[in-house]
């Protein structure tokens, strides 16, 4: 397995190459910032050892000074982020014909990359899993110039016009007046922003589902959002929009694991991402794109420019044509993680953008606001900023200005330079805007092509699975609970009734409230709703699709065990061979295990072999865990069944719908549980009435159906339907 500093074929340490006089173990001295050996570093300078502290104390005002400065502005969203390093290449060359970008069609270039996942609305302490949509930002170092890809973990967003993403970020970050709640959309502000905004009846669909909730970071895809194009050798153009596919599948928790993940362990995506590389099992995704040529802009019943719609994968599949692999942890997080500086306009020749108005005001937000957070023009200078070619222009100077340019020559044309650097033609790889033609009137206005902002929706609702859609009613009924003004719970019920008549039905039981009706062409509309039918726009269309596959995580991949964590519940007297095989045989199929005791340190089994304790039940929980396995040992598990945590354990493995495999012996700790009335009675074998209990007294068999049992993610059929009056 690729140790973590030497990677595959990577090129990509650059930036510890640029920064390899500052590695802090190289048995150097310690010394200023200016170059001067410090002596000690452990007192300050004063007058006699029980006196003042002097002014002259150069060493401890230079450390104090940085100190006092070390934090820059968190970002105004998407604070909370987690990076990683890796490389990209394309399958084939395929896409040669759609684009020049030569690191999307030559098949023999490896393009270094660095990934920042991240949630959106909480500050950079909070909680990684905080029901949100994640970050899922790709900046890859081209030959040919960096390409950022900033995208989400979900395909669509909230509004379709950038000018009301300050209205947006305002009313989901914590209200102004006592800064409450933390990273958490349900309260007051945002839905009353969200009631007012009919436009976002399609994300927030995906914001209540069980996407916003990821497993791992690993385990979740990403979106490009936007249309864009791609523009090839003859300068002809093709809509694209991107995707990233994990290998691993898309996967979520359960909300009540959230919750409690969030206090146990709110560094849990952070944690899940770094030891995943550490230990050699990279995360991987494929890129995939949907190509729409020039000619078909207007063939669907939705526009191609609003960022509120997806494009159906059932009309037009997604082609998968490279991969990402992600095989470095960074070497310091303030410096990459905290200081990568993303772009939407940050493209390549054979990448240009469409006329999209929330990806034409991204366009500009971006370098705005890497101006205020790093500092000032130079932030392309910072070592995980810049390209991997040299660059030459003639912009000089500024704020912490690293390049040292020599000559006279800072102006183009010139001639005291020989001209250089000189402009490059298309033909030489100069980035050329695609020609598009605008022949129109200057106007604020919303083109009536974006005003159905149900239809697809409804369309996602409708794809979900019966668990799937449980989840969203309990996550708006939990969301729309928060809230503390009934008139925009109200509202609110009258948004999901336009989206789904039963869907508002079981929410608005759960608040204890009727449904209001209000006409879907009442809603339908180009302007934000402020009273006045009036205003009010009719229906474009209605989507001919009732459902798509591919928007429901029911039907994601399933076919392996690979990284997932598996708790070994044991204590003195366990059966060691039961210990030692299962966690061989689950290790062979790439899980990660871990023996769970009640107290750190060594268990002895029962033929006196000392088995090494991972984790206690202090320390672990249930929650970091994908399946639990309950080993042989009578004195073991009777320990077990005296246990309170670990009854709770096998209690919250169960309610958040895991795998739960058991030797015969372990049925007794299992009679300890709430779940007891799906075990056997009696002496009955094999006849447990829930197809993730896994019991058995033959290792290779238990291990064989656990493996395929811890594969199926979660067992949500487990979660009692919902029973709503008619
Ligand atoms: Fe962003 N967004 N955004 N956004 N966004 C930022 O840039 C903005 C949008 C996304 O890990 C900011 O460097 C506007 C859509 C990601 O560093 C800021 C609009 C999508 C990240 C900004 C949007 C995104 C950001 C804050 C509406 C998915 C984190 C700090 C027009 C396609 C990147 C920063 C990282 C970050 C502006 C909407 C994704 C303020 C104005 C849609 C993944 O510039």
């Amino acid at each position: 397995m690729p140790s973590k500093k030497k990677t595959a074929g990577s090129d990509n340490n650059k930036t510890t190459d640029l920064n390899k006089n500052t590695l802090d173990s190289t048995g150097e001295f310690m010394r200023t910032n200016h170059g001067t050996k410090i002596n000690d570093d452990q007192n300050s300078l004063k007058a006699g050892s029980r006196g003042p502290t002097l002014m002259e104390d150069f060493i401890f005002r230079e450390k104090m000074t940085h100190f006092d400065h070390e934090r820059i502005p968190e970002r105004i969203v998407h604070a909370r982020g987690s990076g990683a390093h890796g490389v990209f290449r394309v399958y084939d060359s395929t896409m040669e014909q759609y684009t020049r970008a030569r690191f999307l069609s030559d098949p023999s270039i490896e393009t270094p990359v660095f990934v920042r996942f991240s949630t959106v609305a909480g500050s950079r302490g909070s909680t990684d899993l905080a029901r949100d949509v994640r970050g899922f930002a790709t900046k890859f170092y081209t030959e040919e110039g960096n390409f950022d890809l900033v995208g989400n973990n979900m395909p669509v967003f909230f509004i379709q016009d950038a000018i009301k993403f300050p209205d947006l970020v305002h009313a989901v970050k914590p209200e102004p007046d006592n800064e409450m709640p933390q990273a958490a959309s349900a309260h007051d502000t945002f839905w009353d922003f969200i009631s007012l905004m009919p436009e976002s009846a399609h994300m927030i669909m995906w914001l209540m589902s069980d996407r916003a909730i990821p497993r791992s970071y690993r385990m979740m895809e990403g979106f490009g959002v936007h249309t864009f194009r791609l523009v090839n050798a003859n300068k002809e153009a093709t809509f694209v929009k991107f995707h990233w596919k994990p290998i691993l599948g898309v996967h979520a928790v359960a909300w009540d694991e959230a919750q409690k993940i969030s206090g146990k362990d709110p560094d849990f995506h952070r944690r899940d991402l770094w030891e995943a590389i550490e230990a050699g099992q990279f995360p991987e995704y494929e890129l995939g794109v949907q190509l729409v040529a020039e000619s078909d802009e207007h063939s669907f019943d939705f526009d191609l420019l609003d960022p509120t719609k997806i494009i159906p994968e059932e009309l037009v599949p997604v082609q998968k044509i490279g991969r990402l692999t992600l095989n470095r942890n960074p070497d310091n997080f303030f410096a990459e993680t905290e200081q990568i500086a993303f772009h939407v306009g940050h493209v390549v020749p054979g990448i240009d953008f469409t006329n999209d108005p929330l990806l034409q005001g991204r366009l500009f937000s971006y370098t705005d606001t890497q101006l205020i957070r790093l500092g000032g023009p130079n932030f392309q200078e910072i070592p995980i900023n810049r390209p991997v070619m040299p660059v030459h222009n003639n912009q000089r100077d500024g704020y912490m200005r690293q390049t040292i340019n020599k000559g006279k020559s800072s102006y183009h044309p010139n001639s005291t330079g020989g001209g250089c650097p000189f402009q490059a033609k298309f033909s030489e790889g100069g980035y050329t805007s695609y020609m598009e033609k605008v022949d129109a009137h200057k106007i604020r206005e919303r083109s009536e092509s974006f005003f159905d902002h149900f239809s697809q929706a409804t369309l996602f609702y409708n794809s979900q699975s019966e668990p799937e859609k449980n989840h969203i009613v309990d996550a708006f009924r939990f969301e729309l609970g928060k809230v503390t003004n009934p008139e925009i719970r109200q509202r609110m019920l009258g948004i999901i009734r336009n989206i789904d008549k039963n869907l508002a039905t079981q929410v608005a039981y759960g608040l204890g409230l009727d449904v209001p009706v209000i006409p879907l062409e009442a809603m339908n509309h180009s302007v934000p709703a402020d009273g006045d039918p009036a205003d009010y726009q009719p229906t474009l269309t209605e989507s001919k699709l009732a459902s798509s596959r591919f928007l429901s995580m029911q039907n994601t991949i399933k076919d392996s065990i690979a990284t997932r964590k598996i708790a070994i519940l044991a204590a003195d007297g366990v059966e060691e061979f039961s210990v030692a095989q299962m966690k061989e045989l689950l290790e062979a199929a790439g899980a990660v295990v871990e023996v769970v005791a009640p107290r750190l340190g060594h268990i002895k089994a029962w033929n006196e072999q000392e088995i090494m304790v991972d984790k206690s039940l202090l320390t672990a929980s249930s929650v970091f865990y994908d399946a639990v396995y309950v080993p042989a040992g009578t004195n073991s598990i009777a320990a077990l069944a005296a246990e309170g945590d670990a009854v709770h354990f096998l209690n919250e493995a169960y309610r958040h719908c895991k795998a739960i495999a058991c030797d015969e012996d372990g049925i007794e700790l299992l009679r300890h549980t709430y779940f007891a009335h799906v075990l056997p009675a009696g002496d009955a074998k094999n006849a447990v009435a829930d197809p993730g209990v896994i019991i058995g007294n033959k290792l290779a068999d238990l291990a064989k159906r656990f493996i395929g049992a811890v594969a199926m993610h979660r067992f949500w059929e487990r979660e009692k339907p919902r029973k709503v009056p008619a």
